[in-house]
């Protein structure tokens, strides 16, 4: 298929999940090599497909590292291309890229600024050379955007790329126009050879596919998330109207509204329709074929065409080649440490520390929480940040797979034995999904449990999840000893509570 980018090798649900430049640039490129090598083993030429792999980054508040990551691994990827596969098309020695802003970065705090924070990381994407680029709009940490919101992230590409002349070196297209910087071209050297040392790391251990079967750049990047969070909860890094600057009142920005039950409906009517509509007999063979060509050696590409040609759905799609491949899950492996030594010895932290071997000392046992992640939520960021952070400041903690229904969460928690529940939603799902939690503890008897929840939940929903009794609910921007010593007063008092009751 020509002009076709047959692949995105993304490094933005990296940096999102996590990780530094120097990770997500290094896991990216060794995604990237691990691709070739697979098309080479299955027959391919490497100038048959390199030129139309494509690249996406995550562009952060990091400006100068952005820029030199995006020249580095264009540098990187050439060298280890040509050194691995020798190439005839210097064309396939291009990295060509999409890039997006960082969603991560902005704030539900003040969110005007993060209109700021959009230009800021726009402008290195521009300097950093990208081919074409996502902005984020001002209220992602609410929801989803409005036309407004949007029409503001859009603009911002716009300006820059028609009114600022950073695009252009007066009449004529500016390639790189850090090049030459003393700064830019050490900074790029450094990043260069320290990503390069990480996907030695990896070839140590087989490649990329075998490195994350392992288990180990997922926890990279998880240990790098707990220290971020780390440094922001203790002022190191500053984040402005959440650390630094914040407002005594905030003000509410209008958010999207979505009625996810009527969503769901429509949706689930969509797939009907077209069960109903299709030829079944063609839709079944093209699955059939699927699930035989993942046995073989067929090109899946092709019979994936076919099947939803055939009306086949994507859920039909994956299900057909999961007969053969089966699912990924990924092992639940917490970090441990990296939140507290990153925080550092102080009062407040020692503070909740004590607290919690008070408790311990009245219950017999450390106080007990889960991590829930329920629904079509993959988001975990949060929820590791979370049971990290609460495992540093003393807490035993459960932590659920993701996608759990209601029911196996309630389950899990009673199993453990828990004295907290903590949803962490961030896929709005937190109005349907919440709820149900609670009914499902007290239809296993145990309406004890706490139930907390944290993530993406606009301001606008709390009073309806705390009339279905949630008990606290924990916005972007938490701080995590703060949020302890909450869940602390919460427990103490129904210590109190069952003290006086007996
Ligand atoms: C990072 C991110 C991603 C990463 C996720 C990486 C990962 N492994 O987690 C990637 C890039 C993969 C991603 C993908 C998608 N994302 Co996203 N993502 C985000 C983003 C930018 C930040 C979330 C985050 O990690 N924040 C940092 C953590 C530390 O904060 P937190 O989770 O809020 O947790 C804090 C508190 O909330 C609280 N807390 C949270 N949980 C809990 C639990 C307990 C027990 C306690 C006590 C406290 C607590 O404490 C934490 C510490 O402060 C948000 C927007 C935003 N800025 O919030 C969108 C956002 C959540 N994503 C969104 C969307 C739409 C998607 C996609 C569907 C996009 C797409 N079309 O593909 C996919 C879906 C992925 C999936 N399978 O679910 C939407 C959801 C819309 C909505 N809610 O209405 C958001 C809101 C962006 C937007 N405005 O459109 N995303």
């Amino acid at each position: 298929m020509p002009k076709w980018n047959s692949i995105s090798i993304s490094g933005y649900h990296m940096q999102e999940a996590g990780a530094d430049a120097v990770l997500e640039m290094a896991f990216t490129i060794a995604d990237g090599i691990q691709y070739c090598q697979t098309g080479i083993d299955a027959g391919l030429k490497i100038d048959a497909f390199a030129p139309r792999l494509s690249f996406f980054w995550g562009i952060g508040m990091n400006f100068y590292m952005e820029i030199a990551k995006m020249r580095a691994a264009r540098r990187l990827w050439a060298t280890l291309i040509k050194e691995r596969f020798q190439p005839k098309s210097s064309k396939s020695l291009m990295l060509r890229t999409h890039s997006q802003t960082s969603g991560w970065s902005l704030t539900e705090q003040d969110p005007y600024n993060n209109i700021i924070r959009t230009t800021i990381e726009a402008m290195a994407s521009v300097f950093g050379g990208t081919q074409s680029l996502h902005t984020n709009s001002f209220d992602e940490a609410l929801g989803l955007p409005t036309k407004f919101s949007a029409r503001i992230a859009r603009n911002t590409q716009i300006i820059i790329q028609e009114e600022s002349g950073i695009c252009k070196a007066s009449t004529d297209f500016v390639a790189d126009p850090w090049g030459g910087s003393y700064m830019m071209e050490s900074l790029t050297d450094e990043i260069y050879e320290k990503a390069a040392e990480v996907i030695r790391e990896i070839d140590e251990l087989g490649g990329m596919a075998k490195a994350v079967a392992s288990g180990m750049t997922k926890l990279r990047i998880e240990e790098a998330a707990a220290k971020k969070q780390a440094r922001i909860d203790a002022g190191k890094d500053v984040i402005v109207g959440v650390n630094k600057y914040r407002l005594d009142k905030e003000t509410q920005v209008d958010v999207l509204q979505i009625d996810n039950q009527k969503v769901r409906e429509s949706q689930i009517a969509k797939l009907e329709r077209i069960r109903k509509t299709r030829d079944p007999e063609r839709a079944k063979a093209a699955l059939e074929a699927l699930t035989k060509g993942a046995a073989g050696k067929d090109n899946l590409m092709d019979l994936a065409v076919e099947a939803s040609r055939a009306r086949c759905t994507v859920g039909e799609i994956s299900d057909a080649l999961e007969k053969v491949f089966t699912r990924h899950a990924a092992d639940i492996r917490l970090v441990s440490g990296a939140y507290k030594s990153e925080f550092g010895e102080t009062d407040e932290i020692n503070q909740v520390l004590e607290r919690v071997k008070a408790f311990a000392a009245k219950e017999g046992r450390q106080p007990r929480i889960m991590v829930a992640k329920m629904g079509q939520d993959g988001h975990d960021r949060g929820s590791k940040v979370v049971a990290t952070g609460f495992a540093d400041l003393g807490f035993d903690v459960d932590v659920g797979p993701l996608f759990q229904t209601p029911a196996e969460a309630a389950q899990q928690a009673v199993d453990a034995d828990v004295h907290v529940v903590g949803a962490s939603s961030l896929a709005a799902g937190h109005l349907t999904l919440v709820p149900q939690l609670i009914q499902e503890l007290a239809k296993l008897g145990r309406q004890d449990i706490i139930v907390v929840a944290g993530g993406v939940i606009p301001p606008q929903d709390y009073d309806a999840l705390y009339k279905a009794g949630v008990s606290l609910i924990f916005g972007p921007g938490t701080r995590l000893p703060t949020c302890a010593n909450k869940v602390l007063d919460k427990l103490e008092g129904s210590q109190k509570k069952q003290s006086a009751n007996s």
